[in-house]
């Protein structure tokens, strides 16, 4: 089966397990990954044996030679949904809980008078969270390019740098090689600022103490996601521990974890090395999640995860951290997936403390 043939028939299956007739679909993740053209204002309604996309004047002919050739491009309104609905008699159709907004579900039940509408939950993260070659291809093209901007930025990096231009350096060097645009608003946060897991880089000059950058480039909307943490000046007695802990529990973890554990065993192994070296109440999030078409998506690695256990297919991040209030933060972070021979690590970049 080819990646569409592979995406249908899991959508199809999950379809007539929730006994949905159709599904409309508009979180702009879903609509790529069916569709296979990106358009963060389309929407589709697919059947069980059809696919109508629909894309407005500005994406229209791009979606004719782009889209997967099972759907059919339709421009808004020609013909409408409601057309579609009458002449296919649909009348359960499947709308994104977690994407639609009240005002739209609300337009969309006064158009579709009649139909039954369903959430449709996880369904499609569900679907998405298995990934195939082709989607991990993507994923470490990006990540050799984000590996490459920390690699030209240790060339480069002064102390007369601020952290925004530490920001600007690594993402004109994504864009310059081929990164589609920044996975998310990029981190670079020193000294105390780095306290803040998703500290706002700042127009000052970098403070001595712990530099961590969060960062991802971008290939075929796939996104790749890292965390490095150096030092700004000579790191003291107090940082090298912070730092061998949150290495050490990265580590333990990724040694660990594999298909078929519990996800929140893998995030409990981290958490334990974390809090038995005395540092109990500074590692206060998940140790990791989901990365593909959603820079956070499913599967969690976190102690709130539940039942879940890790599957084959899952591509994920391993991202513990310490953070110390007023002080300084420091966090590690890999992807990991998990494929039928075994973990990969994706991250292929240097852990050992790098002091400037
Ligand atoms: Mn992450």
């Amino acid at each position: 089966m080819n990646i569409m043939e592979i995406r249908y028939k899991r959508l199809r299956d999950a379809m007539a397990e929730k006994g949905l007739d159709a599904v409309y679909v508009n979180a702009p993740e879903n609509y790529l990954y069916m569709s296979h053209f990106d358009n963060p204002d389309g929407y589709m309604l697919i059947t069980k044996d059809k696919s109508w996309l629909f894309a407005d004047f500005r994406y229209f002919e791009a979606a004719k030679l782009e889209a997967f050739s099972c759907c059919t491009v339709c421009e808004p309104r020609k013909p409408g949904l409601s057309e579609i609905v009458n002449e296919y008699n649909l009348k359960t159709i499947g709308y994104e809980d977690q994407a639609l907004t009240c005002y739209e579900l609300y337009s969309l039940k006064q158009q579709l008078t009649g139909c039954d509408f369903v959430p449709t939950g996880n369904m499609f993260s569900s679907i998405r969270a298995s990934k195939t070659p082709e989607e991990i291809e993507a994923v470490v093209k990006a990540q050799r390019i984000a590996e490459g901007a920390f690699r030209h930025l240790l060339t480069m990096i002064h102390y007369d740098m601020t952290e925004t231009d530490v920001v600007a350096e690594l993402e004109y060097y994504m864009k310059k090689n081929g990164s589609e645009k920044p996975s998310f608003d990029t981190i670079a946060v020193s000294g105390a600022q780095s306290s803040r897991p998703h500290g706002v880089p700042r127009p000052v000059k970098l403070e001595k103490g712990f530099l961590t950058m969060d960062y991802g480039a971008m290939i075929n909307g796939y996104h790749s996601d890292m965390t490095r943490t150096i030092c700004i000046g000579k790191a003291d007695a107090d940082m090298k521990k912070v730092y061998d802990t949150v290495l050490k529990a990265q580590l333990a973890a990724l040694e660990y974890v594999e298909a078929g554990k519990p996800n929140k065993d893998v995030d409990k192994v981290a958490r334990d090395i974390i809090h038995s070296a005395g540092y109990e109440g500074c590692f206060g999030h998940g140790l990791g999640h989901g990365v593909g078409l959603l820079i956070h998506e499913d599967p969690r690695v976190s102690s709130g995860a539940g039942d879940a256990v890790l599957q084959v297919g899952e591509l994920i991040t391993i991202e513990p951290g310490i953070y110390i209030e007023g002080k300084y933060g420091c966090r590690i972070e890999d992807m990991v997936y998990l494929s039928e021979n075994g973990k990969q690590n994706l991250t292929d970049c240097p852990k050992e403390l790098i002091e400037i």
